[in-house]
């Protein structure tokens, strides 16, 4: 009985064990969740009956113990250093000719390279191969013993795999926490009323720092190393490649990123690729780091002050600001939603200067308690429009917070473009001008959309031409737009002959577009452009689309409630009525004649797929293609348009080279996706 619950105790921690590594370093889970429960529940059940069997590597430690009174210090025995920065590419020029020279080396040298992480670095210490402490940087020669918590990261092995474990190992990396970790933390937070974490890294300082590792268990932290501290009985290779790759086996969460490149061209070549990827990638990076790959380099190069003379982190624009709030608007938007924007102080951010951040909608403003006057934190990640992150409370003025001269922001009673009065019904963020297309602002609005490049595509007709068209009373609704003539377009100021013949050009050319673009063209609330393609593909004519009621929209795939009453009071509404029969009268829609009711953007295109791709399977990047209404071959011909190779991609990469057709990497080919150029 007795050994039989010691060995079950034992298959139970390796099935967890594997089950932790498959979800938190491989991500692959390979057991679902409630399984996991199970197994953990038995194991939890089997060392309370035999306290004896319990080991402190025991996976059931990981849900935190106790409060603490206080950290105990931990001195480094190699000291934890920082690196130094480049912002240029100048930089990285200059720091790889230091290398050379200091190596005396006349060829290119080889370098490993990796996402610099935005989180925490840390240290973890393996006594024969069991994990007993680990520690904060802090000062770089001793810091904070913050074992209990990382204990609680599930990412982070209590026992090494392998049964030669060294003496001692000590492995640096960061403690981060996912994008995805992070807006669920806030989300929560904010359903709690309680005070919500600027970005992921400040959120995982504030959970590494708990004193009760309970709560660092709630708050789902993650681990990536980087490198080694000390290390006894065991021998390292030749290179920090082939270093992170034992880490790896040894079941440490390394970045799947990382690689290893021939000189400046081969560095400012991965900078780019990484840079590409950073929006994507599960969890904020703030740079690239590079390190001389051979150990004995390396060691030859040694150390400057507290950084290495090896490595540099190359970073990238920084994606957060500070700046101060001049004013606040607000914007009527498409469907009438009142969006509080901050005017700013021009800050540089994420690679542009950036003069406006939206602040969302009334609760926010009021959650984050921006106010005129305020400094704030600028966030702009991306292609994503820039927001208010939150005030920074400590550089209010003084006198703001004794009596405040700016009071906190209110959401305006009427529509500062109509006059109408505002609403916010029941459940919805939004408040809105209740006068809709009757609403300047709201028109405009849907002209611009109705004109945008994934709707009608009007080429030309941009804001400030709608502008004028809508205050001239020229335009009310889009079907306007089909019978404008050129003597009033030429007289719209900064408008000359040859740009209104163009503009006129350019509208009559929109007409006949595919069925799913007319419908997302008629900004339909709730209706996107994988949504109106799914329309257009179930009902093949406007006609049947109009006719149908939420029952019958209810049956198009992904077509939920909400989306569907959104469209049938859409078409109920008379106003809507008479601006499609308009538009049908001007041939801008013709049910019936031969035109494509679906066009994806791949729509004829071919596309061959070889070899093993990053992060999309195969059948993954099959669905995105036929998604966009293009196909999948198999053998490269002359019929194909694009060849999408990944890592050992054989001989129809051959093929395609020579038949010279476009060949895309899994960005290129993401971003085609994307972008569709
Ligand atoms: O974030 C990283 N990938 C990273 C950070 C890599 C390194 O080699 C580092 C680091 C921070 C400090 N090395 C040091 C000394």
């Amino acid at each position: 009985m007795k050994l039989e619950a010691e060995q079950r105790t034992l298959e139970l921690r390796r099935l967890i064990e594997d089950a932790n590594y498959r979800y938190y370093v491989l991500d692959d889970p390979a057991i679902p969740d409630a399984e996991y429960d199970r197994l953990l529940r038995e194991l939890q059940d089997l060392e309370a009956a035999h306290p004896e069997l319990l080991t402190p590597d025991s996976p059931t430690q990981r849900v935190g113990a106790g409060p603490l009174k206080g950290f105990a210090q931990a001195t480094h025995d190699v000291p934890m250093l920082s690196l130094n920065n480049a912002f240029s590419e100048g930089e990285v020029v200059a720091f790889d000719r230091r290398a050379r020279e200091g190596l005396e080396r006349e060829g290119q040298i080889e370098y490993a390279v990796e996402p610099k992480f935005d989180g925490l670095a840390i240290t973890l210490r393996y006594e024969q191969g069991l994990f007993v402490r680990g520690a904060t940087r802090g000062d770089g020669s001793s810091g904070e013993d913050v074992s209990a918590n990382l204990k609680t990261i599930r990412a982070i092995p209590m026992r090494l795999e392998t049964v030669t474990p060294p003496a001692v190992l000590e492995v640096r990396g960061e403690v981060l926490m996912l994008r995805r970790d992070f807006d669920k933390l806030n989300q929560d937070a904010r359903d709690q009323g309680e005070k919500t974490f600027v970005n992921p890294r400040n959120a995982a300082a504030g959970s590494l720092r708990q004193l009760d590792s309970r709560i660092t268990a709630k708050r789902r932290l993650h681990f990536f190393s980087y490198g080694i501290g000390r290390v006894e009985g065991a021998d390292l290779p030749g290179t920090h490649a082939e270093v992170m790759d034992w880490l790896a086996e040894l079941r440490l969460p390394v970045a799947r990123q990382r690689r290893v490149v021939v000189g400046v061209a081969g560095l400012m070549a991965y900078f780019n690729e990484l840079g590409e990827q950073r929006a994507t990638l599960p969890y904020d990076i703030d740079g690239a780091v590079y390190k001389v790959n051979r150990l004995a380099d390396q060691e030859r190069l040694g150390f400057v002050a507290r950084a290495p003379r090896f490595s540099i982190a190359h970073k990238y624009p920084a994606q957060e600001e500070l700046t101060v709030v001049e004013a606040i608007d607000v914007q009527v938007g498409r469907t009438g939603a009142l969006t509080p924007v901050a005017r700013l102080k021009p800050v540089f951010v994420g690679g542009v200067t950036v003069t406006n951040a939206t602040l969302h909608n009334e609760d926010e403003v009021r959650r984050k308690d921006v106010r005129v006057g305020d400094t704030v934190i600028v966030r702009r990640a991306g292609d994503v429009i820039p927001e208010v992150v939150g005030s920074v409370l400590e550089r209010r003025p003084l006198r703001d917070l004794l009596a405040p001269l700016h009071e906190p922001f209110v959401m305006p009673t009427v529509c500062p473009e109509c006059g109408a009065p505002v609403l916010r019904l029941e459940g919805e963020s939004a408040a809105r001008c209740s006068n809709g297309l009757a609403c300047p602002a709201q028109r405009k609005q849907a002209i611009i959309h109705f004109a945008s490049r994934r709707a009608m595509d009007i080429e030309g007709l941009g804001d400030k031409l709608v502008e004028q068209l809508v205050d001239r009373g020229l335009v009310q609704t889009p079907a306007d737009l089909y019978s404008l003539d050129l003597e009033r377009v030429a007289g719209l100021e900064r408008m000359a002959q040859k740009s209104a013949e163009n503009l006129l050009a350019a509208i009559a050319a929109s007409r006949h577009k595919p069925l799913a673009r007319f419908v997302f063209a008629l900004g339909i609330r709730q209706v996107g452009e994988q949504t109106a393609r799914d329309l257009a593909r179930h009902f093949g004519k406007l006609d049947a689309l109009m006719a149908a009621d939420a029952e019958a929209l209810l049956r198009v795939a992904d077509v939920g409630p909400v989306v569907a009453a959104s469209i049938a009071a859409f078409f109920r509404e008379s106003h809507n009525q008479a601006v499609i029969e308009a538009l049908r009268q001007a041939e801008a829609w013709v049910d019936g004649e031969a035109q494509a009711v679906f066009a994806g953007r791949f729509s004829g295109k071919v596309f061959v797929l070889t070899g093993t791709l990053p992060n999309l399977t195969r059948e993954q990047a099959k669905e995105r293609v036929e998604a966009e209404g293009g196909k999948v071959a198999g053998s490269v011909s002359g019929k194909t348009d694009y060849v999408v190779a990944g890592s050992d991609p054989g001989s129809k990469l051959v093929k395609a080279e020579k038949l010279n057709i476009k060949i895309l990497d899994e960005t290129a080919f993401l971003h085609l996706l994307e972008k569709g150029d």
